[in-house]
């Protein structure tokens, strides 16, 4: 599909990709147009949108829509529940929980999901979504158990089983509004496997996003600090600025 396509282009040439996190639930269709255009004349390369908690579908359309009607990026929903899909948006980050204790998040709201997601024609992008650190909202709702960052080789394997899994992308998620994965297991993680790897929860300075891109990550997502931010523009500038130098002093 073109998402995907458009995706590891944009990583080839850049490095490292950086993808903005609209949560319907805490962002009204206005605001998330405002956001989304500022972010994308920042350097942003995709808007995400989704939530744990409070997100309908209408509520997801809604948002989606504006977005689409401002912006040329793809739009990508990361879905908290079968019922917060959008037929308006591009692709679908088509998630399995690898860590939860509870096989609905694992494989059963992916069962519930998957005919709709046919019906609307979203390219699927498949991602293992692993949890870790104080792990936020997204963990006590999917029922994970987040993994500690101090037992990096059991982040490791999760990541290399979602890999032989077949799943295209792996997410190391530290939780929204949490601290961020450390750069030295996302090393570890990135000598291990060879999807790419995304990153996302607590990411605020721009010093982080050096050090996450420099340690191997692919793509950073941010959500928190554009719903915060007075200019969102500026705050994601900075961001993709200091990634993309991570990124190159990354490459030998
Ligand atoms: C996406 O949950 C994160 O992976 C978003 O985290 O809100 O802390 O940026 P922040």
């Amino acid at each position: 599909g073109w998402v995907k396509e458009y995706i590891l282009e944009r990583i080839k040439e850049r490095g490292a990709i950086h993808m903005t996190l609209l949560d319907p639930d805490k962002t009204s269709p206005e605001q998330a147009a405002k956001i989304a255009k500022e972010a994308v004349e920042a350097g942003t390369s995709a808007i995400m949108v989704g939530g744990s908690t409070g997100v309908s579908e209408s509520m997801t359309d809604d948002v989606v829509l504006a977005v689409k009607k401002v912006v040329r990026v793809p739009v990508i929903l990361f879905p908290g529940a079968p019922t917060a899909l959008s037929r308006y948006a591009d692709a679908v980050w088509f998630l399995s929980v690898l860590n939860s204790q509870n096989p609905y998040f694992i494989v059963g709201a992916q069962m519930q999901g998957a005919p709709i997601v046919k019906r609307y024609g979203l390219e699927v992008l498949s991602l293992g979504y692993i949890l870790m650190g104080v792990g936020g909202a997204a963990s006590i709702v999917s029922h994970a158990r987040p993994l500690p960052f101090d037992t990096p080789e059991v982040v490791v394997a999760y990541a290399l089983a979602a890999e032989y899994m077949g799943f295209s992308f792996v997410y190391l998620e530290g939780g929204s509004g949490g601290h961020p994965v450390p750069p030295s297991l996302v090393k570890m993680v990135r000598d291990a496997v060879s999807i790419p790897i995304i990153v996302g929860g607590g990411i605020r300075e721009p010093g982080t996003a050096r050090e996450l891109a420099r340690a191997g990550a692919d793509i950073l997502v941010t959500g928190t600090i554009v719903e915060e931010s007075e200019n969102v523009k500026e705050k994601v500038e900075e961001i993709v600025k200091a990634m993309e130098d991570g990124a190159r002093a990354r490459r030998p």
